[in-house]
This record gives structure tokens, C-alpha cells and sequence, in this order.
């Protein structure tokens, strides 16, 4: 056995946050295997081997959480996911249940709809210009989710402003529970969390939406109506943030990357391979912890039983023993495969409605926005888990 890279990095530092990319090739270039000395655990940022590990939920579990806090020995921050932070047999039933509520064909009876209401933001936005300078993230990276999702789930209209904080901070506390971004994020948290809680609740949710079906579901027996609250919690918590951040980032890459607006309003065909790519180029979820089960062998070393392992989807998908010329946002490659969704059995199960989101909204820009351009520097929005952006000013040309 030959020793263990030892690396000094914190993931969860603000410069790295602000640039992973060299933190990740470091991590990759290690090994297979890497200590994270800092928070004593462990790392794998290979595509073959975060494939492999994501695969093996019988060796890697959810259950003790996939942040860095072990549900075994610490309190979570709020009860654990029924889905993200549960393992089968406890975690099937509500996966079965959401993945036919987000699945393909019940999202058909969407997709006009979210067509309609695309087009609408978009030419509301340009208001009959030829040219208009935006943030693109409030305007439209935000806009649209918010304006479709909290919908479609059902919701109230009021207090929506409570989603994004507390998805942020979900995500955030996947980190260290003495990190800054963590510590900010509680400040607020019981109001945010108060909410998002309430609207869990059948009394507060539309009669058709996904929070009704889930309900539906309980009333069926695919749950019990204990656990349909904390189904309804997850679409709130995972729902928000992540589609926000996806548009983004193909926003962002669109913009930035020269020929690829004009390629694709050429092939317009192409607009979900553009939000996939976008998703493996960006990884807006970047990590996510597994904890060891027992000895695991990993490579030639063995992590130990109860560890804590970080499992780096982003530097996965920019993985060059993988993928031919990572760093180029390239809307001529087959990007199937990232793991920006994860893989197996947790992999997104929302990621039907990601797609739908980022198509409905790319289509309503590409046939009125003949140019889109950066017109100065974007700005970071820093998250323990998510690769954000709080500011991107565009131009659109029409
Ligand atoms: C959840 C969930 C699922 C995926 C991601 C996530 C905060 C949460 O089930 O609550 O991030």
C-alpha cells in the first residue's frame, strides 16, 4: 500500500470557493484517494472514481448526511431529507413517489404553459427594444424559476422570498457549521425555515401542483402522510436554488464563450444539450459528502468505516482522463455522462424539471436575442456547495 495523499486545502475556504478550478486539478492530481487533513476526511475528484463511488450506495451511505456533519454523532440542522439523506429501503418510496411527480411525461402538461410564461418574462424584459443592458441573474436566471416552480408546486403567492435564502443556506450548511457563509445564514433561518415548513402543510398547498400530489400519494399509501411534508420540504429546498444557479451558469457560458450564442441559434435543437454542458462545465452543485458503511477499499488504499468521504462532482466533469478538453464550454460535445446530477440511485430527481425550466427560457431568447454579450465582470455569489453567480450583465441585442 503506498501512502495517502495528504492535502492542506479547505474547500470550504472563500478564495477556493471564489475559484475551484485549481483546488480540484490539485485534488485530482493527488490520487484516486485524498485526505483532506484540515477536516479529517476524505476525497475522491477522478470521474472514474466518483462514478464508481456514487454507484456504491451499499458501501457509501446518505444516511449519516451528505454535508460534513455526521447525523451520527451531531445534530442535523434540521430534520434529514427522506431523499437526500436516506438510504433504501427507508429512501425508496419517496424517490418512487417523486420521480413520477417530476418525471417526463407528467411534466408534459407544463410545457406550453412554461413556454407561454417564457416568452412572456423575455419580451416583458426587452419591452419592443433593440437593445437592452440586464443583470441577467435577477431578471432572468431567477426570474423564470420563480416565476414557474413555486407555481407548479402549488404554492401561495406570498412569502416566496423565503425560498431562495433558505435553499442558500441549505446548501450552505452542507459545510462547516462554524463557516461564515454558515454562521450568516442562521441568522434569519428560523423565519426562513418557519415558512418554508408551513408550506409543507396540505391546508397551504394548491389542489393541483406537485405538493398536492405528494399528498395524493400519501393519501394512496406510496407514503405515509407523516413523511409527505418532508417530500413537499425537499422540492422547496432543492428545487429553488439549483434551476437559479443552472440558468446561470448556461447564461453565463452562452455569453462568454464567442461563436457559441450564434451556434446555437443556428441549431436551436440543441438547447438541452447547451443546459447540460452548461451543467458538467459549471457543476452547480459541486460536492456532495458519503460516509463509509465499513472498510472501503478505494484505489490501493482502504478509507475506514464511518468516515466521512467528499465526492467532487465538479471536478469530475472537468476530469481531462475523462473528458477531451474539460475547461471548453463546447456545445458540439455529448456532455451525457457529467455527474452534475450525480449518479445512481440520488441522482437528481428533479433534474426533468431543470431541463424543462432552462429549454422554456433558452427557446424564448434565441427567437428574439440575435447577440447576447457580457458587459463587465460577472460577480460570484459564494455558497459551501453551489457554483453561483449574484451578478451577470448582459447585453441582448434583438
Ligand atoms: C432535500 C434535498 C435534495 C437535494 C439537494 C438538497 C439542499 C436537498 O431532499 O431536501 O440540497
Amino acid at each position: 500500500m503506498s501512502a495517502l495523499p495528504a492535502l492542506d486545502l479547505d474547500p470550504f475556504d472563500p478564495e477556493v470557493l471564489r475559484d475551484p478550478l485549481p483546488a480540484h486539478a490539485a485534488l485530482r492530481d493527488a490520487g484516486p484517494l485524498v485526505r483532506l487533513a484540515r477536516y479529517d476526511t476524505y476525497a475522491i475528484a477522478r470521474y472514474a472514481d466518483v462514478r464508481a463511488a456514487l454507484s456504491d450506495w451499499q458501501s457509501f451511505e446518505s444516511s449519516a448526511g451528505v454535508g460534513l456533519t455526521n447525523f451520527r454523532t451531531e445534530t442535523p440542522w434540521r430534520p434529514p431529507s427522506l431523499l437526500l439523506e436516506a438510504d433504501p429501503p427507508a429512501h425508496d418510496a419517496p424517490r418512487t413517489v417523486l420521480a413520477k411527480i417530476l418525471g417526463p411525461r407528467a411534466l408534459r402538461r407544463l410545457r406550453e404553459d412554461w413556454a407561454a410564461d417564457a416568452v412572456s418574462l423575455v419580451d416583458d424584459l426587452l419591452g419592443g427594444r433593440s437593445e437592452v443592458e440586464v443583470d441577467a441573474v435577477p431578471t432572468l436566471a431567477a426570474a423564470f424559476p420563480l416565476r414557474v416552480f413555486p407555481d407548479a408546486v402549488g404554492l401561495r403567492a406570498d412569502g416566496r422570498e423565503h425560498l431562495l435564502p433558505y435553499g442558500d443556506h441549505a446548501f450552505n450548511a452542507f459545510g462547516p457549521t462554524d463557516n461564515p457563509l454558515v454562521l450568516a445564514g442562521n441568522e434569519h433561518m428560523a423565519e426562513h425555515a418557519g415558512w418554508v415548513g408551513q408550506q409543507c402543510l396540505r391546508e397551504n398547498l394548491a389542489p393541483v401542483g406537485f405538493g398536492a400530489d405528494i399528498w395524493a400519494a400519501a393519501d394512496r399509501g406510496d407514503l405515509t402522510h407523516a413523511q409527505a411534508p418532508l417530500v413537499v420540504r425537499s422540492l422547496l429546498t432543492a428545487g429553488v436554488d439549483t434551476t437559479v444557479h443552472g440558468i446561470g451558469a448556461v447564461l453565463h457560458a452562452l455569453a462568454a464563450t464567442p461563436g457559441a450564442w450564434d451556434l446555437l441559434r443556428a441549431r436551436p435543437e440543441l438547447v438541452r444539450v447547451a443546459f447540460d454542458e452548461a451543467v458538467r462545465w459549471e457543476s452547480p452543485v459541486q460536492a456532495f459528502f458519503r460516509t463509509t458503511v465499513r472498510d472501503v477499499p478505494v484505489a490501493d488504499a482502504v478509507v475506514p468505516a464511518g468516515a466521512k468521504l467528499l465526492v467532487f462532482f465538479a471536478a469530475a466533469n472537468r476530469d481531462p482522463r475523462y473528458w477531451a478538453d474539460p475547461d471548453a464550454f463546447d456545445l458540439t460535445r455529448d456532455p451525457s455522462g457529467h455527474v452534475g446530477f450525480g449518479m445512481g440511485i440520488h441522482q437528481c430527481v428533479g433534474q426533468h424539471v431543470a431541463r424543462l425550466e432552462a429549454e422554456s427560457l433558452l427557446t424564448a431568447l434565441l427567437a428574439r436575442v440575435t447577440r447576447l454579450e457580457l458587459t463587465g465582470e460577472p460577480v460570484r455569489h459564494l455558497n459551501n456547495t453551489l457554483r453561483a453567480w449574484d451578478s451577470l450583465p448582459l447585453r441582448l441585442t434583438v
